[in-house]
């Protein structure tokens, strides 16, 4: 028995490092999160898309977060594959980000985004779903 103790410790310790560095990056992203300014836009050429992203521990909004890439398409409609440009735009307010983008179609766009934040090494994922109308 008291072989396999220094094995039994070695697989333990492993696992503990593990689930310890997951519960770390994990913790690190969950505390963001994107939210529409509104979700509703107008259908058309260069339409306004405005998101916030908050720091939830605080309620506050993170204004010095770098968008690394956004992608736009019809998911919520079934339609993923139907994409459309995101240019940034003027932002509005401290920790708003905004963008413009050509919503051809009536209906349901899903607005993917990351981000850098500063002092959280993990990037920021997160999608807001707006709804586009004439
Ligand atoms: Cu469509």
């Amino acid at each position: 028995m008291n072989k396999n103790l220094p094995f039994t410790g070695a697989v333990l310790l492993g696992g503990v490092l593990i689930v310890g560095s997951a519960a770390v990056s994990f913790a690190g992203t969950q505390d963001y999160e994107f939210q529409p300014v509104s979700t509703n836009v107008k259908q058309g050429q260069a339409s306004l898309v405005s998101v916030r992203l908050i720091d939830k521990r605080t309620g506050k909004p993170v204004s010095d977060a770098v968008i690394l890439t956004t992608r736009m398409d019809m998911a919520p409609e079934g339609m993923e594959m139907m994409t459309t440009p995101v240019v940034a735009a003027a932002s509005t307010e401290p920790g708003v980000y905004a963008f413009k983008s050509d919503f051809v179609m009536a209906g349901g766009w899903r607005f993917k985004l990351a981000a850098k934040v500063q002092g959280e090494p993990e990037t920021i994922q997160g999608e807001v779903v707006l709804k586009a109308a004439p």
